[in-house]
């Protein structure tokens, strides 16, 4: 072999191990390029309800001025679905990351035992007098709006650190059924409300009546009742005592 051959051979030797490492970074590259389908990685789902019997899918989902029935299986984080005016029933089957509007009207939310209102969740109610029954995973926010409303959690549901439970204006109903243990916040806000947690509210729960002259009832108290301003009759079985309530 002659000198300048031997020297072209020697180069093309040590050439390999670059190439190799070149060609594996290629291939990172070129698998971070792939669509995410192509990795396996499940696509991103699309919100999907159903309004008065008609499909909806997209990221703004709405009603009538009319009454309509709306069932959703899942919602995603963008979506907002709004009834409208009307007294309007919504059906929540599945996940709700979105939101959840009741508009005008004395509107009805049920959340099935299937369904989870995740942390990023949120039903209002808004204006006049809403029904919410919550069975299943409830760990985000449920505010009554304007208006008596009555917020009820079914024995079977579950709550997290982030639920919050808020009656807001008007005189409110809040009633947690046994065995439930109550993580996260029940607020009654303004006027007199009514709020019952008949099981637990854990070391992380917090009932707060607000103002007005709240009535409270718990059974085992293990973090906070607290009745707030106005003169507020409270009783709590077992646990740690009320503050800010009547002796
Ligand atoms: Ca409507
Ligand atoms: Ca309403
Ligand atoms: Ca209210």
């Amino acid at each position: 072999m002659s000198y300048a051959a031997h020297r072209t051979a020697l180069r093309r030797i040590r050439c390999i191990p670059l190439l190799r490492r070149r060609a594996a970074r290629l291939a990172v590259v070129a698998a971070l390029a792939l669509p995410a389908v192509a990795l396996g990685t499940p696509a991103h789902a699309a919100s999907s309800c159903v309004v008065n019997d008609v499909a909806q899918t997209g990221t703004i989902i709405t009603g009538t001025p009319q009454a309509d029935v709306i069932v959703c299986s899942f919602v995603d984080s963008a979506t907002v679905v709004d009834s409208l005016g009307g007294d309007d029933t919504f059906i929540l089957t599945g996940t709700v990351d979105g939101r959840i509007r009741g508009g005008d009207g004395n509107d009805r939310f049920a959340l099935s035992s299937t369904a989870e209102l995740s942390e990023l969740g949120d039903i209002d109610g808004q204006r006049d007098q809403d029904g919410f029954d919550l069975s299943g995973k409830v760990l985000g926010t449920v505010r009554g709006g304007q208006d008596a409303d009555r917020i009820l959690v079914y024995q079977g549901a579950t709550t997290g650190p982030r639920t919050d439970l808020r009656g807001a204006k008007g005189a409110d109903e809040i009633a947690v059924e046994a065995p439930v243990v109550l993580h996260g916040l029940i607020e009654g806000v303004e006027e007199d409300d009514r709020i019952t947690v008949a099981g637990t509210v854990a070391s992380d729960g917090t009932v707060l009546g607000g103002a007005g002259q709240d009535d409270i009832q718990v059974g085992t108290n293990l973090g906070v009742v607290d009745g707030g301003p106005d003169a507020d009759h409270c009783t709590v079985a077992a646990g740690n005592p009320p503050v800010g309530c009547d002796p």
